[in-house]
């Protein structure tokens, strides 16, 4: 089993992502899948174009994309993305969509494929703070998020995939009081717990089980 796991650069002033970091820490394994690491650029459309071009030559059977959310203290599979853009800032080519509608002809919402609330448990069983969230926003997280659903419906059938959020690293957010953070450590052993529970729930239903938050 391969599994492409992408992580994005830095973006919004933050001189790092840590989700970029912690993809590049991950082990080359885990529970006996291929892990393909990627860095992908925080840009509308060509991050898509970057992950297509790297699900043509890798041929995954699941796509993992990891993204910070500053803010958030968990680790927070997320169940759906959103046919929309709509940009808080720019994005690293200054570009910022408002209101937009991705694609035409895709569906509004998809669904991920992945075992979202196993991939919780295993996560909260490692120790660290985890839960479904329901939203990845509006930005390049659910844009690239959606792209991949979108490939999925119209070209790659077989693949299933999903996204991450990630909070930030305790060095973003010294001159953010108040906000919570989580040590790279942790945040590589989280996303090694997730693939885990990825690769046991291969071939069988989710969890059935309460993973989520009220909100
Ligand atoms: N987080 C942003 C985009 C890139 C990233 O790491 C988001 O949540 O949309």
């Amino acid at each position: 089993m391969k599994i492409l796991v992408t992580g994005f650069d830095p973006f919004g002033g933050d001189k790092i992502n840590p989700a970029i970091e912690a993809v590049k820490l991950l082990p080359d394994e885990i529970h006996g899948a291929e892990i393909v690491k990627l860095e992908i650029p925080t840009v509308f459309n060509k991050s898509a174009k970057v992950v297509e071009e790297a699900i043509k030559k890798e041929h995954p059977d699941y796509v993992l994309n990891i993204g910070q959310a500053g803010g958030r203290f968990e680790l927070t599979p997320e169940r759906v993305a959103i046919n929309l853009d709509d940009g808080r800032i720019e994005d690293n080519d200054g570009y910022q969509p408002l209101n937009h509608t991705i694609h035409e002809d895709g569906e509004p919402a998809y669904f991920t494929q992945l075992p979202i609330k196993a991939m919780t448990r295993a996560i909260r069983d490692a120790g660290l703070p985890a839960s479904v969230s329901n939203s990845a926003g509006t930005y390049v997280c659910n844009h690239i998020m959606y792209q991949v659903q979108y490939m999925r419906d119209k070209e790659f059938a077989n693949i299933k995939a999903g996204f991450m959020h990630i909070p930030f690293l305790p060095e973003q957010v010294v001159n953010r009081p108040g906000t919570p953070s989580m040590n790279l450590e942790d945040i590589v052993k989280g996303i090694t717990a997730a693939i885990g529970a990825i690769v046991d729930q291969n071939g069988k239903d989710d969890l059935v089980t309460v993973e989520g938050t009220i909100a």
